[in-house]
């Protein structure tokens, strides 16, 4: 143990190439089927934490605005977690910045837990093993529990905490994003979630479908086969979707830039080039390609009509303190 100091923490944000969505146990917030992440470099949550005995109660700001409702209830609940675990009831003061939009569909809420976890128990002076940490982070947001670690990550099926499948470096892949709205998501993941779940007559099949999709997955990233991955990707993104759009009424993420976008990675498959896309709760599309491929791809697909902004992403690294004051 040491003393409780200010410390910034950092976490990168992730992308499911096996999809995570619906939820065996709401309390403990369990998914309901196993996912497998790429942990992106240019996507990060800074947050600073400090431990500060004068607050009566936690101090929270967001991208530089004061947290409220729904979204301080959150992180104070994380914060409680951290305190039970380090036994200590010090208050704290967190700021967070993302350096990309944040409730987009760009997991801004995964790499802001992941980085609050951490932050939280070195800020408390007594650092948590990492597995604690993605415990706690995915009791804040599932996909969290995989951006505490980096490149390729397993969430497994009733596991409490994440673990990696493979170093990003030992398989170079890049994720080109292409933003297609930069305004905030219009149902939150977890009221999609359990909308699908409540509404949707697909669910059930997407829910007994995914541990497959996700081995299949994890088997082409470990045997670095790219179009087995690619193919597996879609499929699970797809049949995510498919899930959403059985559900009453229709949860529909999709904007007319999300099928052009989708439309243009098929042509360049059909042109010769390996890229395979992914989408979220949001709009934006991701395409993962070979290194070599990257500028073509993201060449490609800034010129698609309604595609505001590409982000070209190499994996990324787990999640760190910065520095202490
Ligand atoms: C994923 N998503 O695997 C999936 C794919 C979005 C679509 O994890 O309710 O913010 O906080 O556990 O983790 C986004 O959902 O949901 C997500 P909660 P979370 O990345």
């Amino acid at each position: 143990m040491t003393t409780p100091r200010s410390v910034t923490a950092v976490a990168h944000a992730n992308i499911a190439l096996a999809k995570y969505w619906g939820k065996a146990d709401d309390r403990e917030n369990l998914p309901a089927v196993p996912s497998l992440s790429l942990t992106l470099e240019a996507l990060r949550s800074r947050t600073s934490v400090s431990a500060d005995a004068s607050l009566t109660e936690d101090a929270v700001s967001l991208d530089g605005a004061l947290a409220t409702g729904r979204a301080r209830e959150r992180v104070v609940r994380l914060l409680d977690d951290v305190r039970a675990l380090t036994e200590t009831k010090l208050r704290l003061r967190v700021e967070s910045h993302n350096d990309f939009p944040t409730a987009s569909g760009l997991a801004s809420s995964a790499s802001g837990f992941a980085a609050l976890a951490l932050g939280a128990s070195h800020a408390l002076g007594r650092p948590l093993p990492v597995a604690t940490l993605s415990s706690v982070a995915r009791r804040a947001s599932a996909s969290a529990a995989r951006s505490l670690f980096g490149g390729f990550v397993a969430l497994r099926l009733g596991a409490a905490s994440a673990e990696p499948v493979l170093d990003g470096a030992a398989w170079p892949l890049v994720m080109v994003i292409a933003v297609t709205a930069m305004g905030p998501k219009s149902v939150s993941s977890t009221d999609g979630m359990r909308h699908t779940l409540a509404t949707s007559p697909y669910y059930p099949t997407w829910v007994t479908s995914a541990p497959a999709l996700f081995a299949e997955v994890e088997r082409a990233v470990l045997g670095r086969d790219f179009e087995t991955l690619g193919a597996a990707i879609e499929q699970s993104a797809l049949m995510m979707h498919a899930s959403m759009l059985a559900a009453r009424p229709a949860l529909v993420y999709f904007s007319p830039a999300t099928l052009r976008a989708m439309e243009r990675v098929r042509a360049l498959r059909r042109e010769g080039t390996l890229a395979f896309y992914t989408m979220d709760a949001g709009p934006h599309v991701k395409v993962l390609c070979q290194e070599a491929d990257a500028p073509s791809v993201a060449a490609a697909l800034a010129l698609v009509e309604g595609v505001e902004r590409v982000i070209v992403s190499a994996a990324g690294p787990a999640a760190y303190v910065e520095d202490t004051a």
